[in-house]
Order: C-alpha cells, then structure tokens, then sequence
C-alpha cells in the first residue's frame, strides 16, 4: 500500500493533464483565538497553491467559515505577505471592511467569502489587482466581517476601484455603504469605530 500512495503521489497530477496557473502564489492561513498565547501565535500557515484546481481542493477540503467556532478566521494572501499589520506590505495599508449583521452568517457568510477569494485569484481588479494583499474573514460572535486588504491606503485610484468592483461582485446594494479604513488607524483606534478614509 505504502508503495501504491507514493507511486500515486509522484505521479499526481499526470503529466500531460494542464493545471491553470495563477498570476501569483497564494497562501490560506487560519487563526484559532487561544487567549493564553499571543495573537500571532495564534496564526498558522494551512497551506499554498498556484493552480486552479489546487485553489478548489484546498477550498473543498476545509470547513465553511460559517462552520468555524467565534473567534477564527480565514486568511488569504500573496505568497510572502504575512497576514498583519506589522508586514512590510501592510503596514501603510488598510482595508475595505464589509460587516455583516448576525442574520447574514445564514444568508450570506460563506458566499461572500467564496466571491472574496475568487476575486483574489481571479485578479479581478484589473491593473489594481497588483495592490491587493490579501483578505480576511473574522467569525465573531458580535458579528461577523470579510475585508479584503491593500497595500497602501494613499493609492486612492486603486482603492476606489477595488472598493467600487468588490461592492459589485458581492451584489451589496448601492445605497449599503462600506469604507476603507487604514490599518494604523484600527490598530490604534480608542472607541469601537474607525474612521473612513475612503467609501464605496
Ligand atoms: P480582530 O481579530 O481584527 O477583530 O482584532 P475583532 O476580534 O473583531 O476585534 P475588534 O477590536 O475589531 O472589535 C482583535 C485584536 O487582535 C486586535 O485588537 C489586536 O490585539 C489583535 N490583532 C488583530 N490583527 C489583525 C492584528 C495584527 O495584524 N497584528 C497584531 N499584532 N495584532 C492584531
């Protein structure tokens, strides 16, 4: 059997079959909130993919976000950005947040992080595409919330047209606002908001 499996894995994917490229490598890490470690102890690397059918038996492998325990999330990102905001990408970033009532965890959770991811892999936002880093899905009990974030938050071209195409591709209806706010701004915010620096 042993021999089989690793046959089998040397030979998998057969050669003349094409698996899709991406553009770039992506990497799907998971947080667990363990209130006795550090919050970036909590984060771990699941895995990297760089082909289309990698991408989907990742995503048919893992659970629903809306299976996952409060307090979890989902991280995607470019391969070599780590998913914070001390990263050298992130750092002068931010993040376009979509914030999802309680109610929507049923209705629309887990197809708005599918459209998310697809966006990402799909480079859906054209040249802008390039300053993306990645997005996340944070499962809260006070409600849930997906952000997809970039790289620089003074880049207003891009950001308005990553936050103009995202609204569209997730049908959010266009008097629903949602705002980019800036990582440093979040991190070192003092009440339960953070101030817009750009809407869509
Ligand atoms: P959160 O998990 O992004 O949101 O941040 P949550 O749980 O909804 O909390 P809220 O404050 O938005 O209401 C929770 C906490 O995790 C933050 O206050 C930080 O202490 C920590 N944290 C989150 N992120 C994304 C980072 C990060 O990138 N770096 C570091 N060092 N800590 C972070």
């Amino acid at each position: 059997w042993s021999a089989l499996l690793t046959e089998a894995s040397v030979n998998f994917p057969p050669e003349n079959t094409t698996c899709l490229p991406m553009v770039v490598m992506w990497a799907l890490w998971f947080f667990k909130n363990d209130k006795s470690k550090t919050w970036q102890a909590n984060l771990r690397l699941i895995s990297k993919f760089d082909t289309v059918e990698d991408f989907w038996a990742l995503y048919n492998h893992i659970q629903l976000s809306s299976n996952l325990m409060s307090g979890c999330d989902y991280s995607l990102f470019k391969d070599g950005i780590e998913p914070m905001w001390e990263d050298e990408q992130n750092r002068r970033g931010g993040r376009w947040l979509i914030t999802l009532s309680k109610q929507q965890r049923k209705a629309d959770l887990d197809r708005f992080w599918l459209e998310t991811l697809l966006c990402l892999v799909g480079e859906a936002f054209d040249d802008h595409s390039d300053d993306v880093c990645g997005a996340v899905i944070n499962i809260r009990a006070k409600g849930d919330k997906i952000a997809i974030w970039t790289t620089d938050y003074e880049n207003k071209e891009a950001i308005t047209h990553i936050g103009r195409v995202y609204k569209e591709r997730l049908g959010v209806p266009p008097k629903v606002i949602i705002g980019y706010q800036s990582h440093a701004d979040t991190a070192t915010k003092s009440g339960s908001t953070t101030k817009n620096k750009f809407v869509a």
